[in-house]
């Protein structure tokens, strides 16, 4: 049976970058398309709506939040959450996709990591961004992954199960999302697989993703899942 596929912007003050590649979202890959914004006030929305996307708000600020917002929003049986910054190639929209329907997986990840794929840090001698992604990404697969090595544990851009997503009850509003969704997936042995994609630099607009606060959440949550054992909650 075929599966009902939906498409989540996630946007926050994203003015700059949006009109510069949004018609290279490939719209018609999903059934159903909307936008999560997290109250942008350069006229992210406006343009957006402009568009025909319908746009959700989130009761709080921060990407987890607006993946909880997606989940709850949608009968759709797979999102691929996608964030419309330049970061992200819009062309692997229809492979995550396509490898997530035809391989059976629950989470298929667009990898800046995996061989084939590039990394924003890649022509820099020092790749400190990249080098904390995989140490924080060596832990999840050493600590719970039982199958294949998800070499991309954090990486936003990436398609899931409906059903499978809810079952990991991530509760988190910040950027450390992604990375307790794939520590979760792997605790429930669920089907882990990604694509190899390249990261591009940001098209304007500014990164809300601060290193040090960032980490610190990630480590507070590394060590939050490690006390829990295989459970998830
Ligand atoms: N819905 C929603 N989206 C958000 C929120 N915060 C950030 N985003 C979006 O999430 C995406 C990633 O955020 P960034 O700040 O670019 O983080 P990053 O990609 O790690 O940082 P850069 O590599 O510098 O771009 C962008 O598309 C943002 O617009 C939020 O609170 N709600
Ligand atoms: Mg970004």
């Amino acid at each position: 049976m075929k599966l009902r596929r939906a498409l989540v912007l996630l946007t926050f003050n994203e003015i700059e970058a949006l009109p510069k590649l949004f018609d290279r979202i490939p719209l018609s890959a999903a059934d159903e398309v909307f936008a999560v914004d997290g109250g942008s006030q350069d006229g992210t929305v406006e343009y957006l709506q402009s568009k025909g996307v319908r746009v959700l708000g989130q009761p709080r600020r921060g990407r987890g939040c607006a993946f909880q917002v997606a989940l709850d929003a949608t009968s759709a049986d797979v999102l691929c959450y996608y964030s419309p910054d330049g970061n992200e190639d819009p062309g692997d929209i229809p492979k995550v996709f396509a490898k997530l329907e035809e391989g059976g997986y629950d989470l298929v990840v667009a990898s800046r990591m995996s061989q084939g794929a590039h990394n924003e840090e890649d022509e820099q001698v020092l790749r400190l961004r990249k080098w904390v992604n995989q140490a924080f990404t060596f832990l999840a697969n050493a600590l719970w992954n039982r199958g294949p090595y998800l070499t991309d544990t954090i990486n936003g851009f990436r398609a899931v199960r409906a059903d499978s997503l809810r079952r990991c009850d991530c509760r988190v509003d910040g950027f450390v999302i992604e990375y307790l969704m794939s520590i979760r997936m792997m605790k429930l042995g669920l089907r882990l697989g990604e694509i190899p994609t390249c990261e591009h630099p940001r098209l304007g607009g500014q990164s809300t993703a601060h290193s040090w606060p960032t980490g610190v959440e990630f480590t507070r949550h590394l060590i939050g899942e490690a006390l829990l054992g295989r459970r998830v909650v």
